[in-house]
């Protein structure tokens, strides 16, 4: 439908139809990132879930390859869902996945490439005795999925988590094997929250507490944290802490109990779901995927003919300046799409005002911009907003210390613009508390649209202006506070701030200080998405 084609973005990945969902099994392998998704061959919505294949050379220009794996045997025959690769040390590379059986039973699956030496990993071969494991005794047959890669403990032995609940409680399983066909549950829980529902799509990974690099999901040692994630199925979002692994006990313990896997922190503050990192031994970095979604209606996705997309892939750090949180940013690949610059030094946004920055078609972005708040103004401010939450108001509300930052895809008449913010509130006791807000609810004129205020707190350390930097693409922005210590990405669905009439505006809706802001914007290329065989070149 070419009446809906401006909302394809230019440089993200997304198939060139139909439904797709989870990231499934990321790798690096022999010159090539490896891409699997939960894929749907036959429709815009959610079914006959297949694994869809691409590859890159940098994160960014991806090739369609034929489906990896599609649901074709008893123990996958409703569904090849969402699984995760390990590296073995010669080199093999292993795939758990679930499967959903012909009895509607959620298994776990072992498949594995057909020949490692082909760079692309054209075929796979699904294990002759599968599955691997099958729901243990006192776990729903319909709540058992999702492994993560497998981790080599400090008893020679792999381990490997799955999601699952009891009751309202989310737990990861823990199975241990030596060859990958069979496998051992290990007593207890490695992770148990109340209230939480079923943990899908758990990932378990080591952060350096130190260094800068990624760490093989295998290491530990002093100097590391382990960061869990779940994505709760009840509310759709990805929840993560940082904690303390121990392999003797297979046990792991949260930092700070209040910010627990599914009651603290979330990965992104979006319309993001089902996140998976691996580990790129080509670059020792650790780089995370997301799955973004649609928030207009289905009828619109039929209509489109296709549904999803995933984030541009975030290298995921230790934040040591604060040790809270993890930091998140966007892989330096995508810089290579940068052309154009404009800069804007010192631009003063007084209290109320709304300032157009020339840019002209701003649909695909790269923007990085800092905010000074009036340092006196600040300080004497006795208290604002305290209480305040993103999600109740959005950028329209005036308070004394915000909301300020940017509108983006937004038409020259302002009807229509999506506000990326900073909100300050101020207890009386003189203590600052940021938020970092995106606000949906004018981005588009048409109906059927689901639109939110997104957003969460943000650290924002003594001395650090106050910095996002915004990827903006059609109907999509990604958008990263403070470095990438709290991310929002959001959808949207504009009918007039489209192609040439797209727009960028500084805002400074606060009432009590004015702003000074600084901004760096690139205009993003487009990205050619191949389908295979391609041209020779490219390989
Ligand atoms: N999607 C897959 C499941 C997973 C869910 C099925 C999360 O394996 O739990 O498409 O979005």
């Amino acid at each position: 439908n070419a009446m809906l084609s401006w909302q394809r973005t230019s440089y993200h990945f997304q198939p060139e139809k139909n439904w797709m969902n989870d990231p499934n099994g990321p790798l690096y392998h022999k010159g090539w990132y490896h891409l699997f998704y939960q894929y749907n061959p036959d429709s815009a919505v959610w079914g006959n879930i297949t694994w869809g294949h691409a590859v890159s050379r940098d994160l960014i220009r991806w090739l369609y390859l034929p489906f990896a794996m599609v649901p074709d045997h008893w123990f996958d025959v409703n569904g090849v869902w969402t699984g995760s690769a390990t590296f073995l040390p010669d080199g093999q590379v292993i795939m758990l996945y679930t499967g959903d059986t012909d009895n509607h039973v959620q298994v776990q699956n072992l498949a594995y490439p057909a020949n490692l030496s082909d760079p692309l990993l054209l075929n796979w071969v699904k294990y002759e005795n599968n599955p691997v494991m099958v729901p243990p005794p006192g776990i729903g047959h319909k709540d058992f999925r999702d492994p993560t890669t497998a981790w080599h403990a400090n008893d020679g032995k792999w381990r490997v988590a799955i999601g699952s609940k009891v009751n309202t409680t989310g737990i990861t399983l823990v199975y241990q094997t030596t060859n990958f066909t069979s496998y051992e549950l290990l007593d207890g829980v490695m992770h148990a929250v109340p209230g939480t529902g079923m943990w899908e799509c758990v990932d378990f990974y080591p952060v350096s507490t130190t260094d800068t690099n990624g760490l093989d999901t295998s290491f530990n040692g002093p100097g590391i944290k382990h960061v869990l994630k779940a994505s709760l199925d009840d509310d759709k979002k990805d929840y993560y802490a940082l904690g303390t692994y121990d392999p003797s006990n297979n046990t792991w313990t949260p930092d700070n109990p209040k910010l627990d896997v599914g009651i603290g922190l979330r990965v992104d503050y979006g319309k993001y779901y089902a996140s998976k990192t691996f580990y790129d031994q080509n670059k020792q970095r650790r780089i995370l995927w997301g799955w973004i979604g649609e928030t207009d209606s289905e009828n619109d996705d039929l209509l489109k003919g296709w549904a999803s997309i995933q984030t541009i892939p975030r290298t995921v750090v230790y934040d040591k300046k604060t040790g809270t949180n993890v930091l998140q940013w966007p892989v330096e690949e995508v810089e290579r799409l940068r052309s154009n610059c404009t800069e804007f030094n010192g631009v003063k946004v007084g209290p109320g005002l709304v300032v157009p920055l020339n840019i002209s078609s701003a649909t695909q972005l790269d923007i990085i911009a800092t905010f000074e708040v009036d340092k006196a103004a600040l300080e004497a401010t006795f208290e604002a907003d305290v209480g305040y939450n993103c999600s109740t108001t959005g950028a329209a509300v005036r308070g004394t210390l915000g909301p300020f930052g940017l509108l983006v895809v937004a038409d020259d008449l302002l009807s229509e613009f999506t506000p990326v913010y900073f909100y300050v509130s101020k207890d009386i006791d003189g203590t600052y508390r940021t938020f970092f807000c995106s606000d949906e609810m004018r981005s588009s004129k048409a109906s059927d649209v689901n639109k939110k205020v997104y957003g969460g707190m943000v650290p924002v350390l003594d001395g650090e202006k106050f910095s996002m930097r915004l990827l903006v693409d059609h109907s999509i922005v990604e958008s990263f506070a403070q470095g990438g210590r709290t991310v929002i990405t959001s959808r949207i669905y504009p009918t007039k701030a489209i192609y040439g009439a797209a727009r960028a505006f500084l805002f400074n809706n606060a009432t009590g200080v004015s702003v000074t802001a600084s901004l760096k914007i690139w205009k993003m290329d487009s990205v050619d998405l191949q389908q295979y065989p391609f041209d020779s070149d490219d390989v």
